[in-house]
């Protein structure tokens, strides 16, 4: 069929083309070829790195001819398609992603092999594009490759950060911040396209005026304009020809100079517009759940938005004649708040530019828009000092206005004399200083909101978008997440996969449900060993990683107990650890014990500035550096801190979990994804009732999910009676035990002021409840401890986790977006013949 293909593609060639051949030779030659064409090295002074360039433009030109027909496809009259904004994408390396889909791993592995070269290898070179802080970004890359593998034409739209998530190493056991050089060596797979460039007004004022037609309009007159330029990433769907695009906005001077200023001598004034317009992709803002109002950020906000609306005003004009069908040919969805200022900026394209009457150019806009909210943490919700927003985006706040006192209009029809309904409601927040609520924005300018799991957007209608929902209940809904198992399992599990595949064939792979097959064969003991096997294998691969890179030698027949994600005080790092010291407690005292040996790992990093995260890394290195080296212990229990948890690491760690930790307080996490990346490879989780916890726990079986904790009715409960921490501490001895050997200095080398600040926040104040959980999570853990002795009891359930994990693929979620939110249909691909006419 390799021929057929080449004529597929080539008619006029019988032979297999370099650029698109797929057979083991052709692949061979071609990455000669481009090793020397584009690196220009021949293979004897050939580094890694431009081996893995070689390999990278070897398979992008197999991506090319699929991307370009997507791309033209998309353009089409009748054809819908989703623009996802997102300030994040954490793709991930694309090139071991890009052979799964193109369905071409082994010939390229044969043919790297045949050049003296090692496929993994090459793929690890890849540097990964950081462009996100965690789950938020994560979940976009999960739903492109779904969004391209169910053939819906999409586009990806978001910024292009020079510096993506800082790179972090541990020194002396703390977080240390360096910058991620993402782009230093070259990125082969996007390509520029300036002569898409659009312009973006900043600052200045507004001004009226009346048009020939003798109507009143309004013109933004900016202080500065900067220019967008796009990079397209091809984003290639599993086993299809659909490849649709990311296009991540760079900015740019308009001028390189300001040539007045220039002449007048000035050159560092001259340069300065340059610089100041090139600072603002430059960096991605480090925190996961709150903000602070810098500006910067807004401005990369508008900045992107504003392009991305220009550019979908543009494509829609090639092949219709004006946008009143623009919201039946886009559906554009929110990605959290952060380009929720579309709303508004839609309005002012469709009213300013394209001369619209407001109501028919509202309805486009709600239309058009969907919103997902990934947070119920109130501090997380995004507002912008007014002060700051009228100074940067004169027009849009002008626009908001409108939006607003038309929107209150209608609050107060609806609810008459209610003013803690219209203020609770108001895009403009007065309460003590003046803010934009982009929240509210997007609630109003959106057809649907959606949270990322049940309870999660049962929790949305009773508590922060509560006023929205009595006032629109219609537009309310709920979007589970999902993640792809083309990452999360084909790729990053090749074992498994494999042993998988054996039992029940490959069609699980884009059909998750299918998993359900696996069922059959739990009793089937010779399964379960081969289970066992290849779980054994991937966690000795891990440990051989875990010495190579921090030093530690681990046990791979010990329970690999597992916590990777943002460090954040609602997740509860810290209550592992308690966790952790009350066993070191325990076998210090009781050497007999009869426990499993386990080892703890972590990863994830902590914002920045946030004094709490960073100390409970501080923690976890210094009670590792302890436990691991305690000759009592004789190696029963290791913590491992991993540092720079990223997407590259995730897809070591998650196949080599037993047990995944998913411990939030009830109520706080809005879904999680990392929980189905575990459960997906055969971790057991140990969790409370939140986020997708819940649904996964409904899947997989009560009894084959430790659960513990107070739930979110049972958290309100406690804080609404006057929660007093220090009660758990005065009344159970072991906690006790735990939290003065902290205090007393015993980890942190008789130093009792550094670990402090946790121990005193944990007994006066405790917001996420880690005291009144404690006694649940190590009973939970000691039931945790008692089936992993029972290894076919394990087995069993690792087994029963996997096979009914089909519910949280992201092909799911995003079925789910296409018939209840964005009414997309699938188009799919046909290849055209490339040849000089129709290129
Ligand atoms: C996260 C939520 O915390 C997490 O529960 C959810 O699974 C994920 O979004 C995807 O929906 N939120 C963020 O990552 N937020 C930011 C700003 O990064």
């Amino acid at each position: 069929h390799l021929s057929l293909m080449a004529s597929i593609l080539n008619p006029n060639v019988t032979i297999e083309d370099d650029r698109t051949g797929l057979d083991i030779e052709t692949i061979r030659r071609a990455v000669l070829d481009n090793l020397f064409y584009i690196q220009g090295k021949f293979p004897a002074i050939a580094t890694k790195h431009d081996f893995y360039m070689a390999l990278a433009y070897t398979v992008r030109d197999r991506l090319l001819q699929r991307w370009l027909n997507s791309v033209q496809t998309n353009l089409k009259k009748d054809v819908k398609s989703v623009a996802y904004l997102s300030a994040e994408f954490l793709v991930g390396p694309h090139l071991g992603n890009n052979l799964i889909n193109l369905d071409i791993y082994q010939q390229v592995e044969q043919a790297i092999k045949e050049s003296g070269l090692n496929l993994q290898e090459l793929i690890d070179t890849e540097e990964e594009p950081g462009l996100g802080n965690g789950g938020l970004g994560r979940l976009a890359a999960c739903y492109l490759d779904s969004l391209s593998s169910l053939e819906i034409p999409a586009i990806g739209y978001g910024i292009r950060y020079e510096f993506g998530i800082f790179d972090q190493h541990i020194q002396d056991g703390w977080q240390v911040e360096i910058t991620d050089k993402w782009l230093q060596y070259g990125n082969p797979w996007e390509i520029a396209r300036p002569e898409s460039s659009v312009m973006v007004n900043f600052g200045g004022r507004t001004e009226a005026y009346t048009d020939d037609h003798g109507a009143f309009r309004v013109r933004w007159i900016p202080e500065y304009v900067v220019k967008g330029i796009p990079y397209d990433t091809p984003i290639l769907g599993y086993k299809v020809n659909t490849a649709n695009t990311l296009r991540l906005w760079r900015s740019e001077a308009c001028e390189s100079f300001n040539f007045e200023r220039f002449n007048q001598g000035d050159y560092y004034g001259a340069v300065d517009s340059k610089v100041h317009s090139e600072n603002l992709c430059k960096v991605l803002y480090p925190n996961d759940e709150p903000i602070q109002g810098k500006e910067l950020r807004l401005q990369q906000q508008y900045f992107f938005v504003c392009c991305s609306l220009q550019d979908m005003i543009r494509t829609h004009l090639i092949e219709n004649s004006s946008l009143d069908n623009f919201d039946q040919l886009w559906a554009i969805q929110l990605n959290d708040t952060h380009p929720a200022v579309a709303v508004a900026e839609l309005m002012r394209l469709l009213v300013d530019v394209h001369h619209y009457e407001w109501e028919p150019a509202w309805q486009i806009t709600e239309n058009t828009f969907g919103y997902t909210n990934h947070t119920l943490l109130p501090e997380a919700l995004e507002k912008w000092p007014l002060s700051i927003f009228g100074r940067l985006l004169p027009r849009l706040l002008e626009i908001i206005y409108e939006i607003n006192n038309r929107f209150l209009e209608r609050v107060r029809i609806k609810f008459p004399d209610n003013g803690s309904k219209m203020s609770s409601l108001s895009i403009i927040d007065e309460s003590d200083d003046k803010y934009v609520r982009m929240a509210n924005l997007a609630c109003i300018g959106s057809h649907r909101i959606n949270g990322v799991a049940q309870l999660h957007s049962e929790l949305l209608k009773e508590t922060i978008l509560h006023d929205f929902y009595a006032l629109f209940p219609e537009k309310f809904t709920n979007v589970t997440n999902g993640v792809t198992p083309r990452r999360w399992m084909v790729l990053s599990n090749p074992r498994l996969t494999e042993l998988i595949t054996q039992k029940i064939g490959n069609r699980w792979i884009n059909h998750l449900d299918e998993l359900k097959q696996l069922e059959q064969f739990v009793d089937d003991a010779s399964f379960r060993s081969q289970w066992r096997q290849v779980k054994q294998e991937v966690k000795q691969d891990l440990a051989k990683y875990i010495e190579k890179k921090v030093g530690i030698v681990v046990n791979p027949a010990s329970l690999f107990d597992v916590q990777v994600k943002r460090i954040h005080e609602y997740k509860r790092q810290h209550l592992n650890v308690l966790h952790i010291i009350t066993l070191y407690n325990r076998l210090k005292h009781n050497p007999n014990l009869d426990i499993p040996p386990r080892t703890f790992i972590f990863g994830g990093k902590a914002a920045p500035g946030y004094f709490m995260a960073k100390r409970i890394i501080k923690l976890i290195t210094s009670v590792g550096d302890v436990i691991n080296n305690d000759p009592d212990l004789k190696d029963r229990l290791k913590v491992v801190f991993l540092p720079d948890y990223n997407v590259t690491l995730g897809q070591r760690v998650y196949p080599a979990a037993d047990l995944s930790e998913q411990i939030s307080t009830a109520g706080k996490e809005a879904s999680g994804t990392g929980n189905m990346k575990f459960s997906l490879n055969g971790a057991l989780t140990i969790g409370t009732l939140d986020g997708a916890n819940v649904e996964i726990r409904e899947e997989v079986g009560a009894e084959n999910f430790f659960l513990f904790g107070l739930t979110t009715p049972q958290v309100a409960e406690v804080k609404s009676h006057g929660y007093y921490p220090r009660g758990h501490y005065d009344s159970n001895e072991e906690l006790r035990g735990v939290l003065d050997l902290i205090s007393c200095g015993f980890f942190s080398r008789g130093n009792r002021e550094l670990l402090q600040p946790i121990v005193d926040n944990l007994l006066y104040d405790d917001p996420y409840l880690l005291l009144a959980d404690y006694q649940s999570y190590i009973n939970s853990q000691e039931e945790v401890s008692e089936a992993y002795k029972d290894q076919e009891r394990w087995s069993r359930m690792s087994i029963l986790n996997v096979a009914r994990m089909g519910k949280f693929s992201s092909d799911r979620s995003i079925q789910e977006y296409c018939d209840n939110i964005w009414k997309v249909q699938p188009v799919s691909i046909k290849l055209q013949a490339y040849n000089q006419e129709n290129a």
